[in-house]
């Protein structure tokens, strides 16, 4: 059986972080070992959230786990609150990742801003953890933090996500993808370059007319488990795209559905037909 590990935060409500990534890889038949960095009463879009940073824990649990032998078949961080834990993921990735497998989800941003708490100098501190990745999955917005160039919004073009994507991987991970890219009206999808076999890959979906917190860590979390299980980039892209429309399809169809996260529980079957 495959063993993966991620490290990122838990939030008590607001599904995203952990309590998405946990069900959904184990669901996914991976054994899903975790790293919290942080416990909060909710994600940091609801208002008076509570926070209690772990960071301190980190470094034990990895020297333990040193001590103890154990190997991961991939590695996948999420949301990181500290300059000091995007040190420490990085030395999980130095340590642990014996497969080549490790997935550095920038989250910091979305929709041209960064999210409460983040500054540019550590959107430049991101850039350099992606530099050890060896895939990254941000959305424009980020990918424009960790380059450091204006965020474009709707205004671009297919060369300038080529472009985007190439500077990505100068960054110094093998494979780059930019996620919530549209070129057509009604249409969203993600677009990826493999800079190790100078392979471009693009997957698009019917946009649904809301947007919901979390999809991104239901689609890194679904991305990930999928090329754990050996999927390969194109396919796995697939997979994540496909489930994320699920969910939200899912989520618009309750009458009352709650406007923080996604009902990713009630597409699990329909995920384990895609693998
Ligand atoms: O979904 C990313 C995420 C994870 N964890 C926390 C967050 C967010 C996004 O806002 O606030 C605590």
């Amino acid at each position: 059986m495959k063993r993966i590990v991620t490290m990122q935060d838990i939030s008590g409500v607001g599904k995203c972080s952990l309590t998405v990534a946990l069900p959904l890889i184990s669901a996914m038949g991976i054994e899903t070992s975790v790293i919290p960095t942080a416990v909060l009463s909710t994600h940091t879009m609801f208002q008076g959230f509570t926070f209690h940073d772990l960071t301190s824990e980190i470094k034990p649990i990895m020297e333990h786990w040193k001590k103890e032998g154990f190997h991961f078949d991939g590695i996948y961080t999420g949301y990181l609150g500290s300059f000091e834990q995007l040190d420490l993921a990085k030395e999980l990735i130095a340590t642990f990742n014996d497969k080549g497998c490790a997935l550095v989800d920038p989250c910091m941003a979305d929709d041209g801003v960064l999210y409460t708490g983040f500054t540019t100098e550590f959107a430049r501190a991101m850039a350099s953890l992606c530099a050890k990745a060896d895939i990254i999955c941000p959305n424009l917005t980020e990918a424009s933090f960790l380059l450091g160039e204006a965020y474009p919004g709707n205004n671009y073009d297919e060369a300038y996500i080529q472009e985007t994507l190439k500077k990505l991987c100068g960054l110094g991970c093998k494979v780059a993808v930019l996620t919530g890219i549209s070129f057509e009206e009604g249409k969203l999808g993600v677009y990826a370059y493999d800079s190790i076999h100078n392979q471009w890959y693009q997957y698009y979906r019917e946009e649904l007319p809301q947007r919901f917190h979390g999809t991104g860590d239901t689609w890194a979390s679904t991305f990930f488990g999928s090329l754990v299980n050996e999927k390969g980039i194109e396919r796995s892209l697939q997979i994540a795209t496909d489930f994320v429309v699920e969910c939200i399809r899912l989520t618009l169809e309750e009458e009352n559905h709650i406007n923080y996260g996604v009902n990713f529980e009630l597409a699990i079957p329909y995920l384990l037909k895609l693998l």
